[in-house]
């Protein structure tokens, strides 16, 4: 380990037109937190978190971070994003008023907490930035150690550009791997599984990543005694340290308030991950917080007078200005100089978001505020329309509800006069203006969405050979790898043995190691892997070995992938493609299906559940050409079933929220998918020979759901309608329902209850017994048919029990 102490040998004559500069960011920086508490205490924002006692550690990370890095960090880092030049004062009050611009709050448009930092990888289209031309840095998240997964896989992308032959010439996004992904992290949040889980892969795959911990002792009130052991995180680390024998880390520690060492600290830091592809934990000790964790408590209800006069002497901008002072960097009254100068400015800034926030709300205000009037005076309820009025314009600084809200009271007051019309469409027009504002971008609203590619269907010899399934899929990711240089698979048994069912067989033989890759279990990180290559414009396929086992993923595709175009509003883009198969096996955690969890928790990523492994290399082939991420849902028992081989291998394309009608049939639609499938095809066949006409349709993904509203269409026909499933009850099949129901109207159509066949309630019991009576069978799906038609008609289909 390398302990980093000030040398105090900065040339002050090289260097002081850029400590001064450094210490002008920090002071705007503080002053902007001081000022932001204010806005919160005093109601004009609704929450504070800021980086005051943060700010010099940040200076020097910025002064090592080069065009084309990358961070991934926490909510902290404001002086850091001043410091690299993509956050000005104005911004960062916009932040925290929630302004939905995107040109104001070019952080989130308003949608994120202040504090919650990104950069602009995308341009209004959707399409790339060269990001070797600016720094970047990825979009936070609140959940501690949310922002570690996908650091792995920010750092991970450099040694692939710089290893793998063929991508090496995408200079959009890197050169020869020279930039270093740089994680931050506050102490207590090392605690997090996450955190250890993401520095043994680093070190494991030996990644350009340079980890701060900002050390200031407490998590909210609770003291490092409770966090880590030894209260010393490099200290128990140090077993990660690289040495003669073996690669590890460099890990480095030094004072959070000493910013020579600071800065001799980061540049070594630099060197190492940048020109070595060595990781490395800086440990950044001896930090403070002025003003507590956030603007909903008070630090002095937990920490002691011992340790507020020690933070207040250890302040690090404190000590920056002694030690400019020691070293006669600037006088004291210069530096007390700037300070004032600083404080008009942030104030000023202050001013300009705030108006910039307010003036186009108060415009709107204005604009009903005519039309209230225009409609009050050949209205019967002029008085109580005034009324409203009168409360509205009483609104120095309105927001959007007290508007709509207004508006939508009145509405119904006038419901029955000539108004309402007026009104009505006011309504709804500003509605359409302003919702986007709060909604848009969940998808790709670029032209390479998922609905951007037209299907192709996959085409055969005329005596096509029936193979096993699994060849099918191999041959189409040897087709992908082929075609795609920048495609690249990794996840537990991929590569030696080319996965659990050998649907890499050869592979990794064929496109090396980098590209198809074994990894350790570790679910959430190989998600990482995933969000940041994408995030670096590698198409990565993350390889979850088991759909039960995407639960300790999936806090990580909730958090992160799912919701990053909309936390961005659509600035950047991680098209991931998750592979993992599922549904039916043997046992509690080989053959669940709980879909419902997953498509609820996930929305911002498509879940698609092909039936057979041709639809799957299908939706493969066409997430390749989108800029979206989905999760691929493969049938475990599908593998050696037998299935013709295309002849367009890697050609043909599955369409997304498309369904697909299997059978048709006049009585009755039933509505499934994945490997239920086979037993609702077969009980359908039964079915039939008692004259009961089903039929099955294959909904294929689940999000997007049916665009075309083809269900319906069936509905129209047969009247009736079950949902079979093998989630639980009330799991996917609830969603399915809604979706019909609700969404579709499919009620209009229905001449029998709608109903559902899920699962039991349970995890579904080992082997074939397990199964059967754990998950709907042939039969169940035979008798809940029967019992509908019998309904229908008892005379015909008596009671079978
Ligand atoms: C998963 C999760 N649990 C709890 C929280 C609430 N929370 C926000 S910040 C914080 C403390 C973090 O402390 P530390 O990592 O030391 O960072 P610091 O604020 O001290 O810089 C907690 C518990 C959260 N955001 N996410
Ligand atoms: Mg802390």
């Amino acid at each position: 380990m390398t302990q980093i102490a000030s040398k105090k040998e900065l040339s002050f004559e090289d260097f002081k037109t850029e400590i001064i500069n450094d210490f002008k960011i920090a002071v705007t920086s503080r002053e902007c937190s001081l000022l932001g508490r204010r806005e919160v205490l005093t109601g004009k924002a609704k929450f504070g978190i800021f980086g005051d006692g943060k700010e010099v550690p940040q200076l020097a990370m910025a002064k090592a971070f080069k065009n084309g890095d990358f961070r991934s960090g926490y909510y902290r880092d404001q002086t850091f994003m001043m410091a690299i030049g993509q956050m000005n004062i104005q911004q960062f009050f916009a932040g925290l008023y929630g302004h939905t611009d995107i040109e104001h709050d070019p952080m989130s448009a308003g949608r994120q907490m202040g504090g919650h930092f990104a950069t602009h990888s995308l341009n209004e289209d959707g399409s790339w930035k060269n990001l070797v031309m600016q720094k970047n840095s990825s979009a936070d998240i609140s959940p501690t150690a949310g922002q570690m997964p996908r650091l792995l896989g920010l750092a991970q992308a450099s040694k692939i550009y710089r290893n793998v032959t063929g991508i090496n010439n995408k200079t959009n996004f890197s050169i020869n791997g020279n930039e270093i992904a740089w994680g931050t992290i506050g102490n207590a949040s090392t605690s997090e599984g996450l955190f250890f889980e993401t520095i043994n892969a680093a070190g494991v795959l030996q990644v350009p990543m340079v980890m701060s911990v900002w050390d200031d002792e407490y998590g909210i009130s609770v003291h490092a005694r409770h966090q880590t052991t030894k209260e010393n995180i490099s200290e128990i680390l140090k077993g990660f340290q690289r040495d003669n024998d073996s690669k590890g880390y460099e890990i480095i520690r030094v004072k959070g308030w000493d910013y020579p060492a600071l800065i001799t600290a980061y540049e070594q830091a630099a060197q190492i991950a940048r020109e070595e592809h060595v990781p490395v934990l800086i440990h950044v000790q001896e930090l403070t917080q002025p003003q507590g964790h956030s603007t909903s408590g008070s630090h002095e209800r937990y920490k002691n007078e011992a340790r507020l006069a020690w933070e207040a002497d250890f302040d690090c901008l404190r000590q920056m200005k002694l030690w400019m002072i020691a070293t006669n960097m600037a006088s004291q009254e210069e530096l007390d100089e700037m300070e004032t100068v600083i404080k008009k400015e942030v104030l000023e800034g202050k001013k300009a978001a705030w108006n910039a926030f307010v003036e186009p709300i108060k415009n709107e205000q204005k604009e009903l505020l005519s039309v209230l009037e225009s409609i009050a005076k050949s209205s019967d309820n002029e008085v109580f329309i005034q009324k409203y009025s009168a409360d509205l314009s009483s609104i120095k600084e309105p927001i959007r509800k007290d508007i709509l809200l207004a508006a939508r009271k009145v509405l119904r007051i006038i419901v029955k006069e000539n108004g309402r019309n007026e009104l009505a469409k006011w309504i709804t027009d500003y509605t359409k203006k302003i919702q986007p504002k709060f909604s848009s971008n969940l998808f790709s609203e670029s032209d390479k969405n998922v609905f951007s590619v037209k299907e192709v269907l996959p085409t055969y010899d005329e005596n096509a050979e029936q193979v096993d399934a699994r060849l099918v899929i191999r041959d189409n990711f040897d087709a992908i790898f082929s075609k795609y240089p920048e495609t690249l698979i990794f996840g537990e048994d991929a590569g030696n043995i080319g996965d659990v069912n050998q649907g890499l067989e050869g592979m990794q033989e064929k496109y090396g190691e980098h590209r198809v890759a074994d990894v350790g279990i570790r679910e959430a990180t190989i998600l990482g892997q995933g969000i940041g290559m994408a995030l670096r414009g590698l198409r990565p396929i993350a390889e979850i070995q088991y759909l039960d086992y995407l639960l300790y993923a999936i806090q990580i595709m909730s958090d992160d992938l799912a919701t990053l175009q909309y936390r961005t509003r659509g600035k950047q883009k991680a098209p991931l493609i998750i592979r993992t198969r599922g549904h039916r096996l043997e046992g509690i955690w080989h053959s669940g299906s709980p879909m419902g969890m997953i498509i609820n928790a996930i929305r911002g990523i498509h879940v698609l559940v092909p039936r057979n492994m041709t639809k799957a290399a299908g939706f493969y082939n066409t997430l390749l050409e989108t800029d979206e991420p989905a999760l691929v849902i493969e049938c475990l028992n599908g593998y050696r079933l037998k299935e013709k081989m295309p002849t367009n291998i890697g050609e043909f394309k599955t369409p997304i929220g498309v369904v697909e009608t299997l059978k048709e049939g006049k009585d009755i639609t039933l509505v499934s998918y994945g490997s239920t499938l086979r037993l609702v095809e077969q009980a359908a066949k039964e079915l039939l020979e008692i004259g009961i006409d089903a039929e099955i349709i294959d909904i294929q993904s689940l999000l997007p759901f049916d665009v075309n509203h083809d269900i319906i269409k069936s509905l129209t026909k047969t009247n009736r309608l079950l949902v079979i499933d093998e989630d639980v009850p009330g799991g996917a099949s609830a969603f399915i329902l809604q979706q019909i129901l609700d969404e579709q109207n499919g009620y209009k159509h229905l001449d029998s209850k709608p109903e559902t066949l899920a699962a039991k309630a349970h995890r579904p019991a080992y082997g074939t017994d397990g199964d059967y009576f754990s998950k709907p069978s042939a039969e169940d799906i035979y008798e809940k048919v029967y019992a509908i038609m019998s309904e229908v008609n008892p005379v015909k289909y008596p009671s079978l029990f």
